[in-house]
């Protein structure tokens, strides 16, 4: 199946971005499509995903948050669709923090709304390296190494919230976003580390909520629906959790251009329900 495809080769692949990422520190004399300057690891990493999901049988086209526009690889009848923030929290590198690679397969050519998802997955790179792929309906996270994948656990997200993290400098949150984070932090133990992979992976092991809010200076928020919302909220949502975009979750929104940002929040349902209790519609 092409799903199973595409992430044999994100699996085979990541050990390889994973052991290349140290040479690869320096600036390059770029900026992605949306602006920010790129490491020479977020372009060499997007090519090497590139040539290798390119090459899969039912793989019709390739995205990412890289590159300008989607770009035609195949031609089957029902192809998919893959999107892929290449590095994802590339600013993590300089200071040897974690950071990821997501993956989203869109049943549609793109732009597509998050329904169109058929499966998400990402890859960590902290101490160890893992996948986490949402598809049927479950979620599965994996060891990676160079000899293969191993089996490390179903995720479910944990009942009971316990870690929060929201990006954005606080005087540029809205005054709605800000009471509802005093809220939240009279409860839950703040955790953020500015790379969306990671944070999230800390509320998919311990419970709580990950968030990129809409700013004052920047009401859209700086996650990109396709490469980055989008899929994380399908793992969380396969996960038993909720997501958001302040109204409605992630899923529903049908971006109208490739490189769209949107307000995002992904949690535990109750954490989410207040979030959206809070913010005005
Ligand atoms: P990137 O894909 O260019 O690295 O940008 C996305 C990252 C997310 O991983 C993270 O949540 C966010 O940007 C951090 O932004 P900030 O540095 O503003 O906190
Ligand atoms: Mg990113």
């Amino acid at each position: 199946m092409v799903v199973e495809r595409v992430f044999d080769v994100v699996a085979d692949v990541a050990p390889v971005i994973r052991s290349g990422l140290p040479e690869r520190r320096a600036k390059a004399a770029s900026e992605n499509a949306t602006g920010d300057t790129q490491l020479e690891a977020d372009v060499w990493a997007d090519d090497l995903l590139r040539e290798r999901l390119a090459a899969v049988d039912g793989v019709n086209w390739y995205a990412s948050e890289e590159r300008d526009a989607v770009e035609t690889v195949g031609d089957a009848a029902d192809g998919y669709a893959v999107a892929v923030d290449p590095l994802d929290g590339s600013s993590n590198v300089q200071s040897n923090n974690p950071c990821g690679t997501v993956v989203g397969v869109y049943d549609e050519p793109l732009p597509a709304s998050g329904r169109e998802l058929v499966a998400a997955g990402f890859v960590l790179y902290g101490p160890t390296t893992t996948m986490t792929v949402a598809r049927d309906g479950g979620v599965t996270e994996y060891l990676l190494t160079e000899e293969g994948r191993t089996d490390l656990r179903d995720v479910v997200l944990p009942e009971d919230p316990l870690v929060y993290g929201f990006g954005g400098r606080v005087p540029d949150w809205t005054p709605a976003f800000e009471s509802f984070v005093r809220d939240v932090e009279d409860d839950l133990k703040l955790r953020y580390g500015g790379a969306m992979i990671a944070d999230v992976n800390q509320v998919l092991t311990y419970g709580g909520v990950f968030g990129y809010p809409g700013l004052q200076s920047r009401p859209a928020g700086k996650l990109r629906a396709h490469f980055e919302s989008m899929p994380i909220a399908y793992v969380v949502e396969a996960a038993g959790g909720a997501s958001s975009d302040g109204t409605q979750s992630l899923l529903d929104l049908s971006p109208s251009s490739l490189h769209e940002r949107t307000p995002t929040f992904v949690g535990n349902d109750a954490v989410i329900g207040d979030l959206e209790a809070a913010l005005p519609d």
